[in-house]
């Protein structure tokens, strides 16, 4: 691998000095910018982006090209996985995700197999390939995928923003059942995150988004198990460089002592969670990736000056801090507040690395 311009994010997840704190966006390229909203019009839809790795590295980029951001990440869907599983996903004129065959009979959950990347996921390695060769090593390149858990809410709903209740029926009524699409669902992740690293990922993260929905028992026993998994069976080091790991459970603040013994070098935290007192608790076992509420964005200059510096102060001096926002950017947020977010980073953070 060749040496990359930019290492300081990399560096940050694996709490090795920097000489300031970096930042990427969740959900960087998307519909709060106009350059993406002309590329995925032209594509005709959201998932003709994904599937095409010319136009999925034309939109990963966009961000790149105006804010100096130190970090790229795939342009994809965490879907991608259930999609080849052969639930039909579609997305329905502005509304969310939505599956055409969601799971609903147990000979449907026997039926089901775990994917092969390189086989029905081909169009996210070859854009895996497209978006490095592009990057020609200026940035760490992020590869992603759902956790078993939130992949396994939208398999069983057929679509997102519920109440979750189908899904829980089923983990508390035939946890054989639910475990079956948990074995198949991690199996798929881990060959697909390891295609990701051997097609050129830098750094891979786990969003689970839905895992703060469980009550601590269960968020045990239906995500942080496969976590855990998932995270001992990921390749480790390509030539020599460590490819460090991200576990992002939103609303799983409570649970941060147990998600550091996931074997994530970092954890993403959501905005509810104060980043000092979560330092003060994961101590030295992992970096912390966060966590700026997403609506500061819509705010002014001032207002996002002021937060960062506030964010910054909290995770206090030293390396092991990746700054983000705690969930993904509104698609009403104005470019211009992300253009200061990162200047703010970028210019108040070196004090706290000397
Ligand atoms: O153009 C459009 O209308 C599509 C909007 C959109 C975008 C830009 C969707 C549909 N997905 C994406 C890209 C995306 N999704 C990325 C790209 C990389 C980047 O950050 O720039 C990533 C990392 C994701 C991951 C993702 N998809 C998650 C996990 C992160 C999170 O936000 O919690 C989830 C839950 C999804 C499902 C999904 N896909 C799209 C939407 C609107 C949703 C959420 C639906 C819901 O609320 O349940």
């Amino acid at each position: 691998m060749a040496q990359l311009q930019n290492d300081v994010f990399l560096r940050a997840l694996l709490r090795q000095p920097t000489p300031y704190t970096p930042i990427w966006i969740m959900r960087q390229a998307g519909r709060y910018l106009p350059e993406y909203n002309k590329t995925r019009s032209q594509a005709g839809s959201f998932l003709s982006l994904c599937k095409n790795p010319d136009l999925a590295t034309e939109v990963t980029l966009q961000p790149l090209a105006r804010f100096n951001l130190d970090a790229a990440i795939l342009f994809s869907d965490i879907l991608t996985i259930p999609d080849a599983m052969g639930l039909g996903l579609y997305f329905a004129d502005g509304e969310g995700p939505k599956f055409e065959r969601p799971l609903r009979e147990e000979k449907q959950i026997q039926l089901l197999s775990a994917i092969e990347p390189e086989d029905q996921l081909k169009y996210v390695t070859d854009a895996v390939r497209s978006i490095k060769s592009a990057l020609a090593d200026r940035l760490p390149l992020i590869g992603f995928s759902g956790s078993p858990f939130t992949l396994a809410c939208y398999m069983i709903e057929g679509k997102g923003g519920t109440d979750f209740h189908r899904v829980k029926k089923m983990a508390y009524e035939r946890p054989d059942l639910f475990n079956k699409i948990l074995q198949v669902t991690s199996a798929s992740v881990i060959a697909y995150l390891n295609a990701q690293i051997s097609a050129g990922a830098d750094a891979v993260m786990i969003f689970d988004t839905w895992g703060g929905s469980l009550t601590s028992k269960a968020f045990k026993q239906f995500s942080q198990n496969n976590l855990t998994q998932i995270c001992s069976s990921l390749t480790r080091e390509v030539d020599g460089t460590v490819i460090p790991r991200v576990v992002f459970t939103k609303g799983g603040g409570q649970w941060l002592e147990s998600l550091a013994e996931t074997g994530a070098d970092a954890l993403g935290l959501d905005w509810s969670t104060d980043i000092a007192t979560a330092r003060s608790r994961v101590g030295d076992r992992v970096g912390l990736q966060g966590n700026m509420d997403p609506a500061i964005l819509l705010t002014n200059p001032d207002v996002i000056q002021k937060e960062v510096g506030e964010i910054l102060m909290g995770f206090g001096e030293g390396s092991g801090h990746v700054f983000n926002l705690g969930h993904g950017v509104s698609q009403f947020t104005p470019p211009e507040n992300v253009l200061a977010l990162v200047e703010a980073v970028h210019d108040q953070s070196p004090r706290y690395h000397r």
